[in-house]
């Protein structure tokens, strides 16, 4: 009886590799291994202004972690040998994707949720066993550890949200499986602010109603949950405090390229006339950009003169990157370069396209798990 009500269930496995952008660094460079390694998003107004994007766990003793303010960062380690880096996208970029391409084949079906996260639904090749899937989670983690020299903290359970839980469980370097029976003691006493989906608003809207653990969320009613956050988050929230879901683990396809385009109020070369168009078109393709949480690494004009000819001009970035600032920039000055190199063309439509496109990681990463499901 058992063993056939196994066979039905899901197994997922969630990877989440430890203090990535430190351990890369540390990696590169090993002689700043047990020092603070600190990877700063500089955001260049000073030499101090920015935000820790991550940090290894030496530096965390120092309560410097992501978000911190590089220039508290400094100060909380003024007394240690802290090492303080920019950040080197293309190593992390290229690191991450290697170690997919190990993920993507430990599992019936592969999901990248992150730069360095991903999901592995192992039902099948487990056979619904917990003893082979955490055969499966040591394996991998051997794998990533001998061939690309990074920890990883694995979580195994029978659906997305508790993998994920059970990965957060015990970091770096875990591996924690919480089968069916012993999911009520799992969330026992759950912080709130730890269940995915639950951002800074909604924990700040549940404090209000006293419900600090995930104990006393899920001592409120659906009806109630509904009442504060809607039908679907409610009603995410109320199954999530019971370790209910049954959202599917899925091989996204990315999109290789976005765009947008549009026809101008009149056929001009006037790049004043053009200027404003481009800009709102540009806005828009990245509203999509970050809604998709992709960055892209090259940026495209589509020019279609009067005559119905169409013309493409595209530079690559120096790094992958989603800011407004940095591609409108870019497609000005490709529009600029296109009308001073052809004095015959007039414009009658306008573009704007970014392509190589990879996952970005950032500040909204926990909050995203389940974005597509849950609104806010
Ligand atoms: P996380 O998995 O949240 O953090 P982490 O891997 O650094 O540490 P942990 O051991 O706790 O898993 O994020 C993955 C990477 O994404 C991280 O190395 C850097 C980047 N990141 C940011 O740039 N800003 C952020 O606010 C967060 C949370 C992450
Ligand atoms: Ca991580």
């Amino acid at each position: 009886m058992v063993g056939k009500r196994r066979l039905a269930q899901r197994l997922i496995i969630h990877v989440d590799l430890d203090y990535f952008y430190a351990q890369c660094e540390e990696n590169v460079n090993p002689s700043i291994r047990g020092k603070p390694v600190i990877v700063c998003a500089y955001s260049g107004r000073t030499s101090e202004s920015g935000v820790v994007s991550t940090s290894n766990y030496e530096a965390r003793k120092y309560d410097v972690k992501a978000g911190t303010a590089i220039a508290t960062a400094k100060r909380l380690l003024a007394s240690t040998d802290a090492i303080f880096l920019p950040m080197n996208r293309p190593l992390y970029d290229s690191v991450s994707g290697r170690i997919m391409n190990i993920l993507r084949d430990h599992g019936d079906v592969f999901e990248q949720t992150g730069v360095d996260e991903a999901y592995l639904d192992v039902s099948e090749s487990s056979k619904g066993e917990y003893s082979t899937a955490k055969r499966i989670g040591s394996n991998i983690k051997e794998i990533i550890l001998r061939q690309e020299q990074i920890t990883c903290s694995i979580g195994i359970a029978p659906n997305k949200l508790l993998a994920k839980l059970a990965s957060d469980h015990t970091k770096p370097n875990g591996l924690t499986v919480v089968e069916p029976e012993q999911i009520p003691s799992f969330l026992n006493g759950l912080e709130i602010r730890k269940m995915p989906g639950v951002g800074k608003k909604v924990e700040e809207k549940l404090h209000t109603s006293k419900v600090k653990t995930n104990d006393d969320l899920s001592r409120l009613s659906p009806i109630a949950l509904q009442e504060m956050f809607g039908r679907k988050l409610g009603t995410y929230l109320f199954l999530a405090a019971r370790g209910e879901d049954n959202e599917p683990v899925q091989d996204k396809e990315l999109p290789t390229q976005m765009s947008r385009i549009g026809t101008l109020k009149e056929d001009t070369r006037d790049y004043d006339i053009i200027r404003p168009v481009l800009s709102e078109l540009t806005r828009s393709l990245i509203e999509k950009i970050h809604d998709e949480r992709m960055n892209c690494k090259s940026v495209s004009i589509i020019v279609i003169l009067n005559n119905l000819t169409i013309h493409t001009r595209s530079r690559t970035l120096e790094s992958s990157v989603k800011d407004l600032r940095t591609i409108d920039d870019c497609a000005q000055q490709l529009l600029r370069e296109f009308i001073a190199s052809t004095p015959e063309a007039v414009l009658r439509r306008i573009g704007v396209k970014v392509t190589r496109l990879s996952k970005s990681s950032g500040q909204t990463d926990i909050e995203s798990f389940f974005s597509t499901k849950v609104p806010r």
